[in-house]
């Protein structure tokens, strides 16, 4: 087997990465540990950053993010039990705040690029990128049928997520690795009901952060902030609603609308970075170089961003015979990717009850809280930093 770049892992930056090439006339396989209704069932994300938006519209991908997405002018930011309009597309000169499932983006990648013929092997074994230090890099799995395959490539592009063998490919010796783990992590549901307001609420509260987002009319997204330890068991549905009706309530009157939890999950939080992100012919892409905690909504929107600095430089590459873009990569992703990691950081902060924090610290984030929400200023960098920062 062989093609010109070869694509670890198929979550949103491999799946974007095979289409961005495609465009450019470029040939990839993908290899993917797990089956394809397993990637297009796994709840994740739900907000596309404007700008990728527009690339899924470029690339003829957005129709149905367009019939099913929702569009909102800006984010609500709730405390004290008020909450305060953001108003995003005022401040961004219009751009829109998208939510769109991680997994309806998954689908929609997933059937395009196999429409187009496009070679995705799911559920390989024994995945391992090989030769990275020389100019014929391959990669070597089993495939779902047992047989042993080596593909040989040009590149390889790691995007197999936090837990992938990519990041491990680069000697130790040249990564380096910075990591914070938060002292709490989200309970996520999703609930049979309509949506119970017209925009994001983003809330901090003394019993501790709670999030409600939408999917849409009929099913609505939620977390509450949780110990990461906590076990789901200890999380009756009764639990769940009482802790939202609590952290959601507001000094004026409001209706949480409940209805059937038919999912539940709990993840811990992270901020994590590893610098390099490339060695020889290996370029890391997404969740396999830098994670987010979630309260940004940042982690796929840098993951397809990184997928199209890449693109780029392997565009140069092949065109004008460049690799001034690729011996850049790393450089130019890691300067954003670590102004999206402080805006996490920060959201995260400001937002949750840190069991670990002093109460002068909670009141200075409920200072902070009330300083975006009455100064132009802080709201717009708020604004900038959400919609992403450009490219
Ligand atoms: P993924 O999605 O983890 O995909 C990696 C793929 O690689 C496969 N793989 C392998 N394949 C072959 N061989 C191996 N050895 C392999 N090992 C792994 C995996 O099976 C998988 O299919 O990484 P990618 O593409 O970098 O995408 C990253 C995003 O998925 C992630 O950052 C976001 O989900 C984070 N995130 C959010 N990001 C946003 O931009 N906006 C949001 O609103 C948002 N909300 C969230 C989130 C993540 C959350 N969780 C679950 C942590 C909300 C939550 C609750
Ligand atoms: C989601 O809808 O899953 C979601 C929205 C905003 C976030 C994180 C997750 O910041």
């Amino acid at each position: 087997m062989r093609t010109q770049v070869g694509i670890i892992g198929a979550g949103p930056a491999g799946l974007l990465l095979s289409h961005l090439l495609r465009r450019s006339g470029i040939d990839s396989v993908i290899v993917e540990s797990r089956s394809r209704a397993d990637i297009e069932g796994t709840i994740r994300a739900g907000v596309l950053e404007q700008w990728l938006v527009d690339v899924i519209d470029e690339l003829g991908l957005g129709a149905r993010m367009h019939a099913e997405g929702h569009f909102h002018t800006g984010i609500t930011l709730q405390f004290s039990g008020e909450r305060h309009h953001l108003d995003i597309e005022e401040l961004t000169g219009g751009k829109k705040v998208t939510v769109y499932a991680q997994h309806e983006v998954i689908k929609d990648l997933v059937t395009a690029r196999l429409a187009q013929g496009g070679a995705i092997h799911f559920e390989v074994t024994d995945v391992a990128p090989q030769g990275i230090d020389s100019a014929r890099p391959s990669i070597r799995f089993r495939t779902k049928e047992g047989v042993l395959e080596t593909l040989d490539c040009d590149f390889i592009a790691g995007c197999d997520g936090f837990h992938g063998p990519c990041r491990q490919a680069i000697p130790a010796a040249i990564r380096t690795e910075y990591q914070k783990i938060y002292p709490f992590g989200w309970l996520g549901v999703l609930v049979e009901a309509p949506p119970s307001w017209h925009e994001l609420i983003y809330a901090n509260h003394d019993k501790g952060f709670s999030l409600l987002s939408t999917r849409s009319e009929t099913v609505q997204r939620l977390y509450v902030q949780c110990p990461p330890q906590d076990d789901l068991a200890d999380w009756s549905d009764d639990r769940v609603w009482s802790e939202l009706h609590e952290r959601l309530a507001t000094k004026t009157p409001w209706t949480l609308t409940e209805g059937k939890i038919f999912q539940k999950n709990i993840v811990g939080l992270r901020s994590f970075v590893c610098e390099t992100m490339q060695h020889g012919r290996l370029f890391l892409a997404g969740d396999s170089a830098h994670i987010v905690p979630p309260t940004g909504a940042k982690g796929l929107n840098l993951a397809a961003a990184d997928v199209l600095i890449l693109s780029r430089a392997l565009d140069a590459f092949y065109k004008s015979d460049t690799s001034d873009l690729l011996n850049s990569y790393s450089q130019t992703c890691l300067k954003r990717i670590w102004k999206a990691e402080r805006f996490s950081w920060y959201m995260t902060t400001m937002l949750h009850k840190n069991p670990d924090e002093s109460s002068f610290e909670q009141r200075i984030h409920l200072a902070d809280l009330d300083y975006v929400v009455h100064s132009h200023a802080a709201c717009l960098a708020i604004a900038e930093n959400y919609v992403g920062l450009p490219l």
